[in-house]
Order: C-alpha cells, then structure tokens, then sequence
C-alpha cells in the first residue's frame, strides 16, 4: 500500500484531501475486512483534457461483507483543481446509510467540503446511529454553504461548509473521521435482513440516492467537458452512482 500511496495522485493534491484519503484508508483498514473491487475496464484510471488542462482520475475500490462498493476517487485538473470523492454504498440486505463525502479545492482553496450519512429509510438513521451520533460533537464553521435543490437526500447532520483557515480544514478532518469511524464499527455489527420488503425498500432508498446525486451539475460539467455527455452519463451511472447490485462474482469474494 506504501507504494501505491506514494505514486498516488494524492501526492500531488491539497494537504486536505491528502490527508483525507490517507485517513480514510486506514479506517477501513483497520475496521473492515475488505476485498478487492474492479471497476468497470476504462474507468479506473482515466485521463483527459479540460480547457488545455489535464484531468486526472483515479479510483480505488474495496468491498466487504456490509457494503457492495466503498468507492474513493481523486482527481486533479492542471494545477486549479483537486477533488475527494467517497461514497459507500450497503448491500441491500443491510439497512445502514450511505456514507459519502466530497471536498473541492479551486486554485489552492478549499471551496466545498461535505460529508454525511444519508439515510435510504423513510425512517431516517437507524437509531443506534441517532444514539451514538449524539457523542459526536459537529465543530462551527465560519462559512457554512447552502445546499442544492437536489440535496434533500441528506441527513441533518450533513455538513456542508467553505473551510476558512488550517484550523477549520482540520476540524472538518476530525469529524468525518468520527463519523467513517462510527459508520464502519457500526457497519461491521449490522444485521442482515431477511424480509424481501425491506431489502427492496433499501434498495429504492438507494436508488433514490443516486437518482439525487446525478442531478449535481458541476460534477457533471467537468466530467462532460472533458469526456463528452455520453461518457460522462456512463461515469455517473456505472463508475459514481450505480445503484445495482455488482456482478456475482465479486459478491461471492466478499461473502467468503
Ligand atoms: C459541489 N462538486 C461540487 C463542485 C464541483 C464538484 C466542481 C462545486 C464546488 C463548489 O461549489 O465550491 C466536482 N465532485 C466533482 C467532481 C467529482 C466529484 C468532478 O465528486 C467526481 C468526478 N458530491 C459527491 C458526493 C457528495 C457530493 C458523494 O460526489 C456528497 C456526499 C456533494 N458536491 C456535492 C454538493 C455540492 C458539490 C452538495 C454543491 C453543489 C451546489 O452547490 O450546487
């Protein structure tokens, strides 16, 4: 992992995400019994261009017994902009949230950092999550930011904030390390259900997640921009926001 952390294109981005991405490995690491995940041939490495920039991806995958994919992804465009994508997404026999988190860096400022639990139940967190979030503390920030008509999916512990100075990028930091933290032990205790109502009620709660998601225009300008509209719907839909269940063979490797 040394290695591939030290050729990552995370060597290269702001200290925020750097320190993120790092973090977040070694929570799931530590955690999670994780599985290797593949992503779709031409989508785990990807290069291209964006207003005479290069735009950089790159993904890393895991899988494990609780969650079908644990998606991270970085990308870099020239120098002005760095991106942390990460979304968790549950097999559908477990009813837990879906953690997802994003941080965007223009030119060398940290514009957007966010993070939640989205629930996928009508029901909101399950309640062993409302319990043990109230331990959790949510730090203030200077500039808490607005969030988009399509963002109703989010939970009200979602923090969606511009951090203004070191302190505030740290604080973010130690946060959503608690709340990945809590996720994964919780995650890891998570029963599977047995009723078909409520494993097809998970998975509609889901895919109206994603449904939400690919509605984030920015997102999709850049990746449009540089791949064309039809590669960027095939992004969102298979690489960003699948909602299906993965090919049977890597749930048989997480399921062993
Ligand atoms: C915002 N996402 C953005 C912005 C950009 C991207 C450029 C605008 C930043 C700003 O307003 O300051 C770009 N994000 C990307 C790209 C990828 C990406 C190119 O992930 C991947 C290729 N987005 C997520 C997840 C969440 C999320 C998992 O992928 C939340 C859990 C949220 N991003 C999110 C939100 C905004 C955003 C809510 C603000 C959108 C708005 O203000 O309209």
């Amino acid at each position: 992992m040394d290695t591939l952390r030290s050729r990552s294109l995370r060597q290269q981005q702001h200290p925020l995400i750097r320190q993120l991405a790092n973090r977040m490995e070694a929570i799931w690491h530590k955690h999670l019994q994780l599985h290797p995940y593949q992503p779709p041939a031409d989508m785990g490495y990807v290069e291209g261009v964006l207003d005479h920039e290069k735009l950089t991806i790159e993904n890393h995958c895991y899988q494990t017994r609780q969650f079908r994919k644990i998606h991270l992804e970085l990308a870099r465009v020239g120098d002005n902009l760095d991106i942390l994508h990460c979304v968790m997404f549950p097999h559908s026999r477990f009813n837990l949230p879906i953690f997802g988190t994003d941080i965007v860096v223009g030119r060398g400022r940290v514009s957007a950092a966010i993070g939640d639990l989205s629930p996928v139940a009508s029901t909101g967190l399950p309640p062993s999550y409302r319990q043990q979030l109230q331990e959790i503390e949510t730090p203030h920030f200077s500039q808490p930011r607005a969030l988009p008509a399509w963002g109703h999916i989010f939970s009200d512990i979602c923090l969606f904030v511009r951090p203004t100075s070191p302190s505030e990028e740290q604080q973010f930091l130690t946060w959503i390390s608690r709340i990945l933290t809590l996720h994964c032990q919780l995650g890891r205790l998570a029963q599977e259900t047995s009723s078909i109502e409520q494993e097809a009620a998970i998975l509609a709660g889901q895919r109206r997640y994603c449904r939400q998601q690919q509605k984030n225009d920015k997102t999709r300008r850049i990746l449009e921009q540089a791949f064309g509209a039809a590669w960027a719907e095939r992004y969102f839909q298979t690489m960003l926001f699948d909602c299906g269940e993965p090919a049977a063979s890597q749930q048989a490797v997480a399921r062993k």
